[in-house]
């Protein structure tokens, strides 16, 4: 009887490890926005926050504020800029109808880039560090072609307030923090 007593507290210490660990990966928000702005033709497209430090195994659940918005990695096999960790296949949510929300789940560490299929040129891409800051987002844009990081979207992600380590110290940051010449509309 003994044997089974600490055979059934190890099942339920066991159990509650994993409960533990499950309870960790934690859930972050992410709100893709369209932003009416008065005296400009053309609203402005963002992620809100537009850095976002996470930890390996948490969800980023993307809620649409507005129409036609995608959150998509940055992949060699989206004939883009490849900005996620290698060995990261390529992901994208559909376009988000407003209200709903996609969520995705980040195992492996490192610096990934994504944007909104819809949006990239004006500006509507993000950092998400996962754990810390590695990979091929780390190094500097260098093709700003529609098949690289394209106009607006490649002022955003080169901006200052995008710096890994600064995403690393400050855990978030806001659209806000974006400097006004990448908000710019793009060949004005
Ligand atoms: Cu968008």
């Amino acid at each position: 009887m003994k044997h089974v007593t600490h055979a059934l507290f190890a099942a339920l210490f066991t159990l509650m490890l994993g409960i533990g660990a499950a309870l960790a990966q934690t859930t972050h928000e992410v709100m893709m926005v369209t932003e009416m702005i008065e005296g400009r033709p053309i609203p402005a497209f963002y992620f809100e926050p537009v850095g976002l430090l996470i930890q390996p195994g948490d969800t980023v659940r993307f809620v649409a504020a507005g129409p036609h918005h995608t959150a998509t990695a940055y992949h060699g096999q989206h004939v883009k800029s490849h900005r996620v960790p290698e060995g990261v296949g390529p992901f994208s949510s559909p376009v988000v109808p407003v209200g709903d929300v996609w969520e995705h789940t980040f195992d492996g560490a490192g610096t990934y880039d994504l944007w909104c299929a819809p949006h990239e040129h004006y500006g509507m891409a993000m950092r998400i560090v996962v754990g810390e800051p590695g990979g091929p987002a780390m190094a500097p844009i260098d093709d700003r072609s529609p098949v690289g990081v394209y106009a607006n979207a490649a002022l955003v992600l080169s901006d200052p307030a995008l710096d890994p380590a600064h995403i690393l110290s400050n855990g978030s940051v806001s659209w806000a923090e974006i400097s006004s010449d990448a908000k710019e509309l793009p060949g004005q």
